[in-house]
């Protein structure tokens, strides 16, 4: 046909790392406004048809298959706005569901920089809208001079070396995805016969003490997805659960994540392994860290009895790659603040080239 030769497409984008996670981000005024053709570009320029993304700039994992849109804020109260998009790897499909609170830590830096919002010196305050969950953060990062800072001594786990400290503070994400903190009415229950406790406070996390699905919690995360019928399980629980947590069936989405929990070693204030919501996490996500932190500070919870807490203001999640330190505010509605240090940086400027 005609078509059968052409030049590739440009589409501009910022490859970056947000904590723990890598995303392509994209300006919004970039990409298709009708969402079907937009995702047809963003599948084609990560390649979800393949499970390693061989012809695009997926990076073969869930934690650097991601990727963010952002615009201009929708809101009075923000100064940009968010729009996280996982790839589900396998599937060619890019679920909206989530927030995703490493990525989020690398908005702040990709607006100023690209001219969204104006910084001052010697810090700029950045109030982000995410879309997702329709909730605000604010970053606080340091701009001497009106530039974006990157060097510095904050070390995060689960990233060598040290970075200047992104803060995030977050108001409003209680019941983010499911309407409420505790969005099943209850503190702990019974699901197949195994106690969990459901909490959104960012992100919708289920936990279980690791003993009563037959593992230690203190296992390598290859030795949790290797094992097939405690992951089989983990799910049955899972589909079980998501209807009961608001979030309809779960089958084809990414929440709730499932976290195991174990008395901690080192000197934290929980152990956890987190699913996301099948594959073992390396480290635990920044706002999954937060629920269940906040889980960790309500008696009645599976926590209760496993949590060892000393700062009840200052907790100290551990997880395979490290701890994750969140600062809690307790109002006086019950609901914990929560805020938290990332650190981000861009890894790579120019077009994604499209067939
Ligand atoms: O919980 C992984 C990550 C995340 C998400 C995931 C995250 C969060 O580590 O806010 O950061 O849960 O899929 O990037």
């Amino acid at each position: 046909s005609r078509h059968a030769y052409g030049a590739l497409r440009q589409l501009p984008c910022v490859w970056m790392r947000g904590g723990t996670s890598k995303a392509a981000f994209f300006h919004a005024r970039d990409l298709p406004a009708d969402p079907a053709a937009r995702d047809r570009l963003l599948l084609a320029a990560l390649d979800g048809q393949d499970k390693r993304q061989i012809d695009g700039i997926g990076g073969g994992l869930p934690l650097t298959t991601k990727l963010a849109i952002i615009a201009p804020p929708s809101r009075a109260d923000a100064d940009v706005d968010y729009l996280f998009g996982q790839l589900v790897i396998g599937e060619n499909r890019i679920d909206y569901a989530p927030t995703c609170g490493n990525i989020l830590a690398a908005v702040a830096p990709f607006a100023l920089e690209e001219g969204l919002l104006a910084a001052t010196a010697p810090y700029s305050r950045v109030r982000i809208h995410m879309l997702n969950t329709r909730s605000l953060c604010e970053a606080l990062l340091a701009t001497p001079g009106g530039q974006v800072a990157y060097r510095g001594d904050t070390r995060i786990s689960g990233v060598p070396g040290s970075a200047a400290p992104i803060e995030l503070a977050f108001h409003d994400v209680a019941g983010s995805s499911c309407g409420a903190l505790y969005p099943t009415g209850h503190y702990r229950e019974l699901v197949a016969g195994v106690a969990v406790t459901c909490i959104d406070n960012g992100m919708p996390v289920v936990l279980l003490a690791a003993q009563a699905l037959g593992v230690s919690g203190y296992e390598t995360p290859a030795e949790l997805d290797a094992n097939l019928p405690f992951k089989q399980r983990l799910e049955q629980i899972r589909l079980a659960i998501g209807p009961r947590m608001g979030l309809g069936d779960v089958r084809n989405k990414v929440v709730p994540k499932m976290t195991l929990i174990a008395p901690p070693r080192h000197g934290g204030v929980i152990h956890t392994r987190s699913f996301i919501p099948h594959k073992c996490h390396d480290a635990i996500g920044v706002l999954g860290a937060a629920s269940v932190a906040s889980a960790c500070v309500q008696p009645g919870t599976v926590c209760d009895g496993v949590a060892q807490l000393a700062d009840p203001a200052l907790l100290s999640v551990e997880h395979p790659g490290g701890e994750f330190s969140i600062r809690l505010r307790h109002g006086a509605d019950g609901i914990p603040g929560v805020s938290l240090l990332r650190t981000a940086r861009p890894l790579f400027r120019g077009a994604v080239q499209l067939p």
